[in-house]
C-alpha cells in the first residue's frame, strides 16, 4: 500500500511559496494565482477557459433536473390536508420521486398502444395529453423474485403516471365535455352504457393478462414484480374468476381456465386453507360456475373441496376451526387462540347447504346449521348484534362488548338475510335475527356525520361510541336494498340509499377518488369536513363492496347516478392502479395522487368480485343473472335460489 512521502506532503502545501512561512492571506493568494496564471502558455490558458466554459454549459443543462428533483421532494413534504392529519406516507416503497422517472421499458410502448384502444376515453385523453410524460418509474421493494428485465430495480407503471398536477387540472373540463354520461345528471346514453360494459371487459382483459403471464395456476398475481404469492397453492384467482368470465362473456379465458382445472386443479395436497376464504371463493366459485354453465366437471370439483373442508367441523363446541389440512384430514385453530372469527364461521352456509341440495349428503348443510342454531341462542348479543369471536372449545362468544358491521362480523348479517332468500323465505329464525341485527344497528351504530350530514355506522366498545367505518361496511346498503326488494320493510331501502351516497362519499373525498380501507367521520359541530382518514387506513385492496351495492341499488331503483358512481370508480382504479404490462395493484395511499405506493399484489376478488360488480351494474339486463333466482355469496359467486319444491 503506498503511502505518502513526506515531501509530497510539503509540496501540497505551498512549500517554498512563502520562504517556510505559512501565510494565507486574501491578497497572498491572489497575486500567487494571477501569477501562476501570466506564467502559464497561450494554448495553456485557452484550454483551461474552454473547460470552464464546457463545465458552465453543462451546468446549465443539468439544471431544471436539479430543480425538479428538489421541488418534488418538497411538495411532497409539503402535502397535508387542510386539517393537517394527513401527511405524505414515507416512500418505502418507492424510493425515488416519481418526477425524476423517465422509464423507457417495452411496457410503456405496449401501454401507449394499449391507451389508444383500450379503455375509456377520458383516461386514453388523460394518457394522450400526457404524451411523453406517461409512465412513471417505480422501484418495486417488495421484489425478490424479479425477473429478467427488472435487474435495475425499475418497473414500467401505469397508475400514478400522470403528473397529477398538470394532467389532472388540465382535464378537467375535457373529461367533461367528453364523457357526459358519466359526468352529467342525465341519462348514460345507450352508447355509452356498451362502452362502459365494455371497459369493463377491457378491464378484466387486463387484469387476466397479467395473471396469465406471470403468476397462471398460481393463487395471486404479483403485477409489479411480474410474479406472484401462494396463500393456498390452489390457483385462487383462476378459480374466483370464471363465474365473472362466464357473465362476461369472455368465452376463449374461460376455456383456458376451463382447462387448468380439468387438467391441474388437485386438492389432494398437504396445504392449511382458511375454511372460510377457501368456502366462499373456491367451493362458492365451483358451485356458481356449476350453476351457470351446468358442467359436472366444476360440480366434482366442488364435491372434493367441500368433503376435505369437513374435518373443521370436528371441535368439542361443533364451531368450526378456521384452518383445515386439506390433504391430510386435520383441523385447527390458529396458533394463537381456540377462537374462530364469527363472520368466517357464519358465512360459509350458502355454499354447504346448496353442496347438500345438489349431491343429497345431508352432512354439509348440517354441520353449518348447527352453528347457525348455536349462535343464534348464544348470550352476549347487543340488540341483534355479535361479538367478533367466537370460542371453539365451549360454544361461547369471547372479547364482548365490541360491535361492528366492519371486518370480523360483516358477512354474519349478509348471510342472515341470504340464507333466507336462498331457501325459499322460509326459515322464520334467520329473518328475525337479521331484522332484529338491522334495528341493533338503527339504535347502536348509525351517526350522521358534520357537516354535511352524511349517515354512517361507527362501532360500538363497551358502550363507547367511535365513528370509524370499515370500507367492507359498504356491503350493507346493497344487502339492505335486497332485503327491501324481497319484502322487508322500505325505510331499509331509505337506510340503503343513504348508506350508498356516505359509500359514495368515501371515494369522491380522496385525492385519487378511491376509498381508503377505513374512514373516521367527523361528529362534532364545527368541523371543516365530513371525513378523515388514518395514516394507517389509506390503502385501497380493490375491494367490492361499494361497487357491489351500487349494483343492487342501480338494480331496484333503475337511479342512473348509481351507473355513473360506478363509473368513476373504474376509471380512478385504472388511473392509479393498472399495471402497464398487465394486472392491477393495491396501493398504499389514496391521498396523494402522485405517489399512490403500489402493493404489488392483484387480490383475486378484483376478477371474482369487483368487475363483476361492476360489469353487472352497467348492465340493464335484469336476467343477467336475475336476483329473483340468484343470490350471490359474500364473494359475488352467484347461487340458485332454491326452487319452492326443493
Ligand atoms: C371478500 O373476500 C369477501 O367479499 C368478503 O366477504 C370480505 N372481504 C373480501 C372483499 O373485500
Amino acid at each position: 500500500m503506498h503511502t505518502p512521502s513526506r515531501q509530497d506532503y510539503v509540496s501540497i502545501s505551498f512549500a517554498g511559496q512563502g520562504g517556510g512561512s505559512y501565510n494565507n492571506s486574501k491578497q497572498w493568494r491572489r497575486q500567487s494565482c494571477w501569477r501562476k496564471w501570466k506564467q502559464l502558455s497561450r494554448l495553456q490558458r485557452s484550454l483551461i477557459l474552454f473547460i470552464l466554459v464546457l463545465l458552465f454549459i453543462c451546468g446549465i443543462a443539468s439544471y431544471p433536473t436539479v430543480t425538479e428533483h428538489l421541488s418534488g421532494l418538497t411538495e411532497g413534504e409539503q402535502h397535508t390536508d387542510s386539517n393537517s392529519v394527513l401527511r405524505p406516507i414515507v416512500p418505502h416503497v418507492l424510493p425515488e420521486p416519481l418526477k425524476q422517472a423517465r422509464p423507457s421499458l417495452p411496457e410503456q410502448t405496449s401501454q401507449k398502444k394499449l391507451s389508444n384502444k383500450r379503455g375509456p376515453p377520458v383516461l386514453q385523453n388523460r394518457l394522450q395529453k400526457k404524451g411523453n410524460t406517461s409512465d412513471t418509474v417505480v422501484e418495486d421493494k417488495a421484489s425478490d423474485t424479479k425477473k429478467e428485465g427488472e435487474e435495475n430495480g425499475v418497473i414500467s407503471w401505469h397508475g400514478a403516471v400522470i403528473d397529477t398536477d398538470k394532467a389532472t387540472e388540465g382535464t378537467k373540463d375535457e373529461q367533461n365535455n367528453e364523457d357526459s354520461a358519466a359526468n352529467q345528471k342525465g341519462k348514460p346514453s345507450e352508447e355509452s352504457g356498451a362502452r362502459w360494459l365494455e371497459a369493463v371487459r377491457e378491464a378484466f382483459r387486463h387484469a387476466w393478462k397479467g395473471y396469465k403471464d406471470f403468476s397462471w395456476g398460481h393463487d395471486e398475481l404479483r403485477p409489479l414484480s411480474k410474479s406472484y404469492s401462494e396463500w393456498f397453492g390452489l390457483g385462487l384467482t383462476l378459480i374466483d374468476a370464471l363465474d365473472t368470465m362466464w357473465i362476461l362473456g369472455l368465452k376463449e379465458e374461460f376455456e383456458e381456465a376451463k382447462a387448468w382445472v380439468a387438467t391441474e386443479l388437485t386438492f389432494n395436497k398437504n396445504v392449511d386453507v382458511n375454511l372460510f376464504e377457501s368456502t366462499i371463493r373456491i367451493l362458492g366459485g365451483l358451485l356458481s360456475t356449476y350453476a351457470l354453465t351446468g358442467d359436472t366437471l366444476f360440480l366434482d370439483k366442488a364435491k372434493d373441496i367441500g368433503s376435505r373442508l369437513m374435518p373443521a367441523f370436528n371441535t368439542p363446541s361443533k364451531i368450526p376451526y378456521s384452518d383445515v389440512n386439506i390433504g391430510k384430514g386435520t383441523a385447527h385453530p390458529p396458533r394463537w387462540t381456540s377462537d374462530s372469527t364469527v363472520a368466517e364461521v357464519t358465512s360459509i352456509q350458502l355454499e354447504f347447504r346448496e353442496l347438500t341440495r345438489l349431491t343429497k349428503e345431508p352432512q354439509y348443510q348440517a354441520a353449518v346449521a348447527e352453528v347457525m342454531k348455536q349462535v343464534h341462542n348464544l348470550d352476549g348479543k347487543l340488540d341483534g348484534l355479535v361479538p367478533m369471536f367466537i370460542n371453539t372449545n365451549n360454544g361461547q362468544f369471547t372479547h364482548q362488548g365490541i360491535y361492528t358491521l366492519g371486518a370480523r362480523a360483516d358477512s354474519y348479517y349478509e348471510y342472515l338475510l341470504k340464507q333466507w332468500i336462498q331457501g325459499g323465505k322460509k326459515e322464520n329464525q334467520l329473518l328475525e335475527d337479521y331484522l332484529q341485527a338491522i334495528e341493533g344497528v338503527k339504535k347502536n351504530l348509525l351517526q350522521k356525520s358534520s357537516p354535511n350530514g352524511l349517515t354512517f355506522v361507527g362501532e360500538l366498545s363497551h358502550g363507547q361510541f367511535s365513528p370509524k367505518m370499515d370500507h367492507l361496511v359498504c356491503f350493507l346498503p346493497g344487502t339492505l336494498a335486497l332485503g327491501a326488494h324481497n319484502g322487508l320493510p322500505a325505510d331499509h331501502m331509505d337506510l340503503a340509499k343513504q348508506l350508498m351516497e356516505t359509500c359514495y362519499q368515501m371515494y369522491v373525498q380522496m385525492e385519487t377518488g378511491l376509498s381508503p380501507e377505513i374512514v373516521h367521520f367527523n361528529m362534532h359541530q364545527g368541523s371543516t369536513r365530513d371525513i378523515e382518514v388514518k395514516l394507517a387506513d389509506r390503502h385501497n385492496l380493490l375491494r367490492p363492496e361499494t361497487v357491489e351495492s351500487l349494483f343492487y341499488l342501480y338494480r331496484f331503483t333503475k337511479d342512473q347516478k348509481y351507473q355513473r358512481w360506478g363509473y368513476e370508480i373504474l376509471q380512478n382504479f385504472n388511473k392509479y392502479t393498472k399495471v402497464s404490462s398487465g394486472g392491477y395493484t393495491s396501493i398504499n395511499n389514496v391521498r396523494d395522487p402522485d405517489y399512490t405506493s403500489p402493493r404489488d399484489k392483484m387480490e383475486s376478488f378484483f376478477l371474482g368480485e369487483t368487475l363483476k360488480y361492476l360489469y353487472l351494474l352497467f348492465s340493464d339486463d335484469p336476467n343477467l343473472i336475475n336476483l329473483d333466482q340468484y343470490v350471490f355469496n359474500t364473494e359475488a359467486h352467484p347461487l340458485p335460489i332454491w326452487p319452492s319444491t326443493a
